[in-house]
């Protein structure tokens, strides 16, 4: 039990009751190809088998094992673990940015009157970007300002010299520290096709170079891509307020259209929920049996339509195939990112269709309705329609939705953060601060992220966020770790009283919000660092990221995104504590450049840390020495007992 007398959820029970069923039937899901592919190559874990030229690939042995320990082409251990890291940066950068330029190219057609079904929903937002981005806004239609805003985000993709414009919101002191190091982005692109180039057989041969190379390409996500998508996504469909909603698989209706978008761009969901409601499809959907059409997503779709419409959210990474499990799943929509191959191996045990909807991935074994968004809500309909005729294929015999769900509070921006605590007339972070300062909250962590095969399902994040709150920590997260926890009843204002210390609970009672702030998908990690930046502007407790009481988590990363995010928190001064090490172990100097040297350049360092308490304890410790640094108060109350 916590100290308030609540027991703790520790793991998934509608994913337990899923899973026991697709045992019983079966049908085989992420958690048995992991079981059949263990143990996994230790050479690769240890990343010490290059693959990135045909002369190998090159398995090597550590200094003192009977094979090698260079390549055939004489590269070392060093080189070959600092490569792969660097491309794996990359990779998550291109992914990140690339969902970005997307969000910009819609933005410019639907300035253009070609995208039709978007518009321009936060003018506001806009016209501050515009102002960032040295464009006139006054006097010009929204119209015409957006199309300028959009051409502008779209050259940072291609920029070739000079720094990225949305760098400069970063503390000046963190700019400076990225100027010395050689590690300004000059354009989103271009640093990634650098990485690239770099990394080829025979370019650079340097861990260190390769290194900042990599954090260059990551940087250019996180104050680049990522920041494009986030805010030009508040532009186009609304910059998300605290909005109520339900997660877990017993969001699904048995008695309706289920409906699944999966995935990451919100365009489409966006179109898909408009559609939901068409009265035309809806009687089609009643002249079938069902009593309505049901939209729920999955991932970081998922996080985007619910913060925004309080679309319900059926599950995590890890669930995506237990969804279909449900029997209950007409259509289960994709686009790009996170999407497993093997969901068409377990919708072929039933009724389900997946739809591939992007031109950039293209699924065998899935129907291909390619979204435009010049013919959005024609092809968002016609997705629609197909679910609506899929219905009477259901079999309700084979339908068993667990009956699981809970209520959260999500949609928490770095502007509606600024509006709760500080009012409609005089926005503002002192609250905040003020609590850090007086020592009622310790200090704000980031833990976001994947959700792991390799770990027991949700516990890793849940675990560590307990250990947190109950140290006064407000907690914001993103993607999947967010789905997490909004699963296990942390993200209600009333999650503050259950486990929460008192310093924490008094802030979460003063301001109506929860001790975990949903804030999003993965690319609106973005949102933390736009948090961190008013925190230093709000003064008190720190000049960069480095100085601020502030931390990092994923607990169960698994994506090369994770890699780039966790790269660009870590090149902005914060440290960064992962539940598994990359695959780097076989070079004890690029472990240790990661892990130590790193933050006497940029100020903030990677811990490895698989036990989720011992992790919290990292963290909590971090900021306890950051809070010294400072000489802030000692905190106010005592730590309560953990509890069982
Ligand atoms: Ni981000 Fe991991 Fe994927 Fe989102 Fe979920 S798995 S790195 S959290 S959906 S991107």
């Amino acid at each position: 039990m916590s100290q308030a007398g609540q027991p703790k959820v520790r793991t998934d029970p509608a994913s337990v009751e899923v899973r026991q069923r697709a045992k019983g039937e079966g049908i085989a899901t992420i958690w048995d190809r992991y079981a059949a592919l263990s143990p996994q190559c230790k050479l690769g874990e240890l990343g010490i088998c290059c693959t990135i030229c045909h002369l190998g690939p090159c398995n090597l042995a550590l200094p003192g094992g009977r094979r090698p320990s260079v390549g055939v082409c004489g590269a070392t251990i060093d080189t070959i673990v600092a490569r792969r890291l660097a491309r794996d940066m990359a990779a998550g950068s291109a992914a990140h940015s690339d969902h970005g330029r997307s969000v910009a190219h819609l933005l410019l057609l639907a300035a253009r009157g070609q995208a039709p079904g978007y518009a321009i929903k936060d003018e506001r937002k806009l016209r501050a970007l515009a102002a960032e981005l040295g464009i006139a806004p006054d006097g010009r239609k929204a119209a015409q300002v957006a199309e300028d805003v959009a051409r502008a985000c779209l050259e940072q993709f291609g920029q070739q010299e000079g720094e990225l414009v949305f760098l400069r919101r970063a503390p000046a002191k963190q700019q400076e520290t990225w100027r010395k190091l050689g590690i300004v982005p000059r354009g989103i692109d271009r640093e990634v096709v650098d990485v690239m180039h770099r990394t080829n057989m025979g370019t650079d041969n340097d861990y260190h170079s390769l290194i900042l190379a990599g954090i260059r390409s990551s940087l250019a996500d996180g104050w680049g891509g990522s920041m494009i998508a986030t805010d030009l996504q508040d532009v186009l469909f609304g910059t998300p307020k605290p909005i109520r909603a339900q997660m877990n698989l017993g969001v699904l209706q048995a008695d309706q259209v289920n409906i699944l978008v999966h995935g990451h761009e919100p365009v489409l969901a966006e179109a898909i929920a408009d559609a939901a409601s068409d009265p035309a499809l809806l009687a089609q959907a009643k002249e079938h049996g069902a009593a309505g059409i049901n939209v729920a997503g999955i991932c970081c779709t998922a996080n985007e339509v619910l913060m925004r419409r309080g679309i319900p959210v059926a599950g995590n990474f890890l669930q995506q195939e237990l969804a279909l499990i449900t029997g209950a799943v007409e259509a289960f929509l994709v686009d790009v990112q996170c999407v497993m191959p093997g969901l068409v191996g377990v919708a072929s045990c039933f009724h389900t269709e997946v739809i591939a909807t992007s031109r950039q991935a293209r699924i065998p074994g899935t129907v291909h309705v390619e979204f435009s968004e010049e013919r959005a809500p024609e092809v968002a309909r016609e997705i629609v329609a197909r679910a609506v005729a899929n219905f009477p294929r259901r079999d309700p015999g084979r339908v068993v939705i667990p009956d699981h769900k809970m209520d959260v509070v999500a949609g928490f921006t770095t502007e509606s953060i600024t509006h709760i605590l500080g009012g409609t007339f005089r926005g503002g972070w002192r609250p905040l601060n003020d609590g850090i300062m007086a020592g009622r909250i310790r200090g704000v962590a980031g833990v976001v992220g994947c959700d792991n095969p390799k770990q027991v399902q949700d516990q890793a994040h849940l675990d560590l966020v307990y250990e947190l709150l109950r140290h006064d920590v407000l907690v914001v997260q993103t993607g999947c770790s967010a789905i997490a926890c909004g699963k296990a009843g942390l993200l209600q204002p009333e999650a503050a009283f259950r486990h929460a210390g008192r310093g924490l609970q008094e802030i979460c009672e003063a301001a109506g919000i929860p001790p975990v702030l949903h804030t999003g998908s993965c690319v609106d990690n973005s949102r933390i660092l736009t948090a961190c930046i008013e925190m230093v502007r709000e003064g008190g407790v720190g000049r960069d990221f480095s100085e601020l009481p502030v931390a990092a988590a994923a607990p169960g990363w698994w994506s090369e995104k994770a890699i780039t995010i966790g790269f660009y928190a870590v090149a902005s001064g914060i440290l960064t504590v992962l539940g598994s090490p990359f695959n780097i172990l076989g070079s004890p100097t690029v472990t240790r450049f990661v892990t130590e040297e790193i933050e006497g350049l940029t100020g903030g360092r990677f811990a490895f840390e698989s036990d989720p308490v011992k992790a919290a304890r990292l963290i909590i410790a971090h900021m306890d020495k950051k809070r010294e640094a400072l000489k802030l108060r000692p905190m106010m109350y005592e730590v309560v007992p953990a509890g069982v």
